[in-house]
């Protein structure tokens, strides 16, 4: 079945924030942050800006109702500075006017006063100079003390990966309508619905029956709007209840791009002993989080990190550390696969490491210890299912042994161009991490024309979920799919949602709805049974149609509901899914966090130009464990994006705050992503059909996050190519792996370091 959505999307006629009809009377916010990235403040002058053509207020922290805080998982974070900045853009007051325009030129007049304070931008300063956001988190698999000594080989190194702007294509925004009795209703560009009422509520003081927040659909999110979507529906809020006026803010993109935390930096300390078999014995790592400047999503990401930290790979001694390290940029957040990815960058880094080291292919490495069936995870659970299917299947679908000869061919008769392979083995587990998250409810009502309404906590951001969960409607009741209508998420029809996060949105909004139907379906059967007299079981809704043993009868779905209808049966449900069978220790750091895991290889192809050290992926090449696939459709245009948006973390994009903690790549000019010719020109997508996990929705298994994890092997395809040219780099283990970084790469001379020797090359003579 196509997407819902294509038609409208097609035609434009897609609904997002700004396609909201206005309400008379609408203002316009824009948010004044902070240019110092630490200080104290010593004087706000927003006398001028209030002069201002159009300018109707401008609210600081002391107008504010409720109360001045926004923080999420740790109460950290002002939603308006009071006394203190901690990072540029961190905003001090919000401009309320009659025009965007206005509202950002009295921005312009704003005169603040802040005595600076040190800088730190790098996590390992700031686990110097003790300042974490929480404590630190250790996870523990058997004595790797111990086992050092039973290795053959130990290496050790650091692991470094940048950041990553979302880059959803709607930038985040909010529109609050004042209702009667004090109540607002909120549009907001949010993955968490709850979240965003939450927040609105803090920060005005209202109650959340006061305050609802409907989503129609996002234009992405990738997690850039799991928390950071709150701060603009709360300053609209507050200004519409002093006001008692619509009052609206989409940011601009060079708003967004500097106010709004980005994927977690990681700077990560690895060590990791084998056996002369090449299994791994033992892997410590530390992990050094960029948190930002407020907790936000932080400890939560970094506890993803640890469970992913030996990917899918079976170590039975394991100690890794992470430490989530405050700094003065914006509060870093969730961004697909939320800290999981930081983590695999350092096993596969700690592989490659010991492989280049031994004069052999990382693939060796890596197939030799993948995880199986009954291994423990460091975190306790028992793998159901296994890494080696996908790899097995992999290898021989695509003829790896094939590709490897062309590409050592390939090598052998160019000297300017050389390719590299790499296999990139994923796992990655399916659940929030915070059991208490994993709930869902579903509102179903059919209606007495046969039509049916569903609407779920699930948010619509592209990613296909509202197709799917109008295909668990129509299957339960085995109805047209276009008798079915998915509603717009809103917290006063459904309460208390999680966030549409996690790679869980379809199964736990999924399940519910199914739990839903099948509940009305129930009580329709029961009506038919006792008006043909026959027994429920024998009874069965097949295409819209009644069947009695098999056979037809002139009952159709139609007369069905009518019949409940009017012998005053329900038809509307209410259901409640919450995962079972899934606990958590924090404590010993021990349970069984995760419904189900997902594996998947992946390999990919590149190739470089030597002379330019400029690149192109020839092909990646994947089996994913789709489970079985619900909508193959939108499963492969998940798959696709991850793909490319993998590679471009690993690649080109390159996010650089100076040390003034000041974004340099702050528009599309200066921050380079993926564009449809960095698209790598083959992607191949097998899929490996299981069915030992059946709590995901109709055994199909999530697919949203796990696919970007197979981008990370375009950093060790393009280490490989580099070696092909010269065999004697010593490449830091350092993404993404920009051009500029290949082409130094490629010309190092051997034990001078690639700083050292970008200082020579950019060294002006006097
Ligand atoms: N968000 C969250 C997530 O709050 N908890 C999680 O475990 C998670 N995992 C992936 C993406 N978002
Ligand atoms: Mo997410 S990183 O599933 O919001």
């Amino acid at each position: 079945m196509k997407n819902i959505d294509s038609i409208t999307h097609i035609k434009g006629e897609s609904v997002y924030l700004d396609d909201i009809p206005l309400v008379k009377g609408t203002l316009f916010g824009a948010a004044f942050g902070s240019p110092i990235a630490h200080g104290v403040i010593r004087n706000l002058d927003i006398d001028d800006a209030l002069q201002q053509p159009g300018v109707v207020k401008i609210l600081t922290y002391k107008d504010i109702t409720g109360i001045n805080q926004i923080g999420g998982i740790v109460p950290d974070e002002p939603l308006l500075a009071e006394h203190h900045v901690h990072f540029i853009g961190m905003p001090v007051a919000f401009v309320v006017a009659e025009t965007y325009d206005a509202a950002r030129a009295a921005i312009k007049k704003i005169k603040i006063d802040i005595d600076p304070l040190p800088v730190i931008t790098d996590p390992r300063e700031a686990k110097e100079k003790n300042e974490l956001i929480v404590p630190p988190r250790t996870f523990v698999l058997g004595d790797v003390d111990e086992a050092w000594s039973k290795c053959s080989y130990v290496f050790e190194g650091i692991a470094e990966t940048n950041g990553q702007e979302h880059l959803y294509i709607e930038t985040q925004g909010a529109y609050a309508i004042p209702q009667e009795n004090a109540s607002i209703k909120i549009y907001s560009s949010t993955q968490s619905p709850r979240a965003t009422q939450q927040a609105s509520c803090k920060v005005t003081g209202l109650s959340m029956h006061q305050v609802e927040v409907e989503v129609i659909r996002l234009g992405g999110a990738f997690g850039g709007k799991e928390d950071q979507a709150n701060a603009w529906a709360a300053m609209c809020a507050l200004a519409s209840h002093l006001l008692k006026k619509p009052v609206k803010y989409s940011l601009h993109r060079m708003e967004d791009m500097v106010m709004t935390g980005k994927r977690h930096p990681y700077s990560s300390d690895f060590k990791i002993g084998l056996d002369s078999d090449l299994k791994i014995v033992a892997y410590e790592a530390t992990f050094y989080q960029n948190a930002g400047a407020a907790a936000d999503l932080s400890p939560a990401v970094l506890e993803r990190t640890l469970f992913h930290c030996t990917n899918s790979y079976y170590i039975p001694n394991v100690n890794a550390k992470a430490y989530s390290c405050r700094t003065h940029l914006p509060p870093n957040t969730a961004f697909r696969g939320f800290g999981g990815p930081q983590g695999m960058f350092v096993i596969e880094a700690a592989i490659a490491k010991a492989a280049e080291s031994l004069g052999m292919d990382a693939s060796v490495i890596q197939k030799k210890n993948l995880n199986q069936t009954g291994d423990e995870f460091p975190y306790g659970q028992i793998a159901v299912s296994e890494a080696k299917p996908c790899w097995e299947r992999a290898e021989r679908i695509y003829d790896v042994a094939t590709l490897r000869k062309e590409i050592e061919n390939f090598n052998a008769e160019n000297s300017l161009y050389k390719k590299g392979l790499a296999f990139m083995p994923v796992c990655f587990g399916i659940s929030f991490t915070n059991t208490m998250m994993n709930q869902a409810r579903a509102l179903v009502h059919v209606y007495t024309d046969g039509s049916v309404s569903v609407t779920t906590g699930a948010v619509e951001m592209g990613q296909g979920v509202n197709t799917k969960i109008l295909q668990v409607a129509a299957q339960v009741f085995s109805i047209q799919p276009g008798k079915v209508r998915i509603q717009s998420t809103s917290t006063h029809k459904i309460a208390n949602t999680s966030p549409s996060a996690a790679s869980s949105t379809a199964d736990l909004n999924g399940i519910a709805t199914m739990m839903a139907c099948t509940a009305i379906k129930e009580r329709l059967l029961k009506v038919a049974s006792e008006a043909l007299n026959e027994d429920v079981s024998s009874i069965e809704i097949k295409n819209e149609k009644l069947y009695v043993n098999g056979v037809d009868t002139d009952w159709d779905w139609q007369r069905l509901v009518m019949a409940a209808f009017l012998k005053r049966v329900s038809l509307s449900e209410h259901a409640h899914y919450a995962t079972p069978e899934i606990h958590y220790d924090k404590l010993k750091e021990k349970g069984h966090p995760f419904a189900y895991h997902v594996y998947g290889t992946g390999i990919i192809i590149v190739t470089v130009d030597c002379l330019r050290g400029t690149y192109e992926f020839d092909a990646v090449k994947v089996v994913h464990d789709f489970g079985c696939s619900m909508n193959t459709a939108i499963d492969l245009g998940q798959i696709e994006g991850g793909i490319v948006q993998g590679i471009g973390w690993m690649t080109m994009e390159e996010i650089v705050y100076d040390k003034e903690g000041k974004l340099r790549s702050n528009s599309l000019s200066t921050y380079k992503v993926p564009d449809i010719y960095s698209v790598p020109k083959i992607i191949d997508i097998d899929s490996l059909e299981s069915n030992t996990d059946n709590l995901a929705i109709f055994r199909s298994k999530a697919v949203g996050e796990p696919p970007l994890m197979y981008g990370i092997g375009a950093y060790f395809a393009l280490r490989n190519a580099i070696k092909a040219f010269n065999p004697s780099a010593q490449i830091s283990f350092s993404a993404p792996m920009t051009p500029e970084k290949v082409l130094l790469s490629l010309y190092q001379k051997k034990g001078i370091s690639i700083h050292e020797q970008t200082i020579k090359y950019m060294a002006i003579p006097s």
